[in-house]
């Protein structure tokens, strides 16, 4: 989906319109993140080549959050799963002067082919635990490249970079998967104006950003980009959390905020249907 929209604003109605906002460590109050190159002097960053958004170099095909596993609270009473967003939700502030176009690849073509050329593997790319994904001070160690919800619809997680590790008993390697993903399948190109915003259903797009060949990043490209928080999630309301747990501290950073609008949430038919 692509739209224009005018400012902050209005890109977090647009984005409350599909559900809450998932805040995220380096987002703002509202859960806008600004995507340029000054971003990396965050000290909540530790180790800033971990982000690929924030350096002017491409960014590999990616889902947005994969590292998100665990639960995490939001006050003494409730705790949530945390998973991925299923939307992203981005807006160009500042085109780049050159490059910077984002491609999106559809999980569900990924799939299909991955079944055709690979029947053996694809079953166990559903397997709990045959994916690992990590970033920075994050890490979902039981995962999978595709994932059954409990919805009946297929989720993928996938990153592009060597933040994703398989399981050695699939008998390809990550690598190996990089790239057959690279060489098989290709993906659209969308170039954001200023003012553009694209809504990505998460849950079924990868996405990769272009390099940004202009002379500097902060002075050429500006993106805000808000997630919008998987409903799906597991609510853990026993009302006996005890508040402040250290094991929750990094995940902390990623719980959805209280939604502004009264309005019920849009549904939309998202994830790899089949
Ligand atoms: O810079 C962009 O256009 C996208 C960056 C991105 O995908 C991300 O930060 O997750
Ligand atoms: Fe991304």
């Amino acid at each position: 989906m692509q739209a224009k929209v005018g400012d902050d604003e209005a890109l977090v109605g647009i984005a409350e319109a599909f559900g809450r906002i998932q805040r995220h460590i380096l987002s703002d109050h509202r859960g806008i993140v600004d995507i340029s190159v000054d971003t990396q002097e965050n000290p909540k960053i530790g180790d800033a080549n971990e982000y690929g958004g924030l350096s002017a170099k491409s960014f590999a095909l990616h889902t947005d959050g994969a590292f998100l596993q665990g639960i995490a609270q939001l006050d003494e009473t409730i705790a949530f799963e945390l998973r991925p967003p299923r939307l992203i939700v981005m807006a160009c502030k500042i085109q780049a002067s050159e490059g910077g176009g984002n491609i999106l690849v559809d999980g569900h073509d990924l799939y299909d082919r991955l079944l055709a050329d690979f029947p053996d593997l694809i079953d166990a790319l559903t397997v709990s635990g045959s994916a690992a994904f990590v970033r920075d001070q994050e890490q979902s160690g039981r995962s999978q490249v595709f994932e059954r919800c409990s919805d009946g619809t297929l989720q993928i997680r996938y990153r592009g970079d060597r933040q994703m590790f398989l399981a050695e008993r699939l008998g390809i390697s990550s690598a190996e998967l990089r790239s057959y993903v690279k060489e098989k399948v290709s993906g659209v190109l969308v170039e954001l104006h200023e003012g553009d915003i694209v809504i990505v259903d998460n849950t079924r797009i990868v996405h990769s950003r272009e390099d940004v060949t202009a002379k500097s990043l902060s002075e050429s490209r500006s993106m805000r980009r808000l997630w919008v928080f998987d409903e799906r999630s597991e609510r853990f309301g026993d009302g006996d959390i005890i508040a402040g747990r250290r094991s929750m501290e990094t995940l902390a950073g990623y719980v959805p905020m209280p939604r502004s609008s009264q309005d019920p949430a849009l549904d939309l038919a998202l994830g790899i249907r089949r």
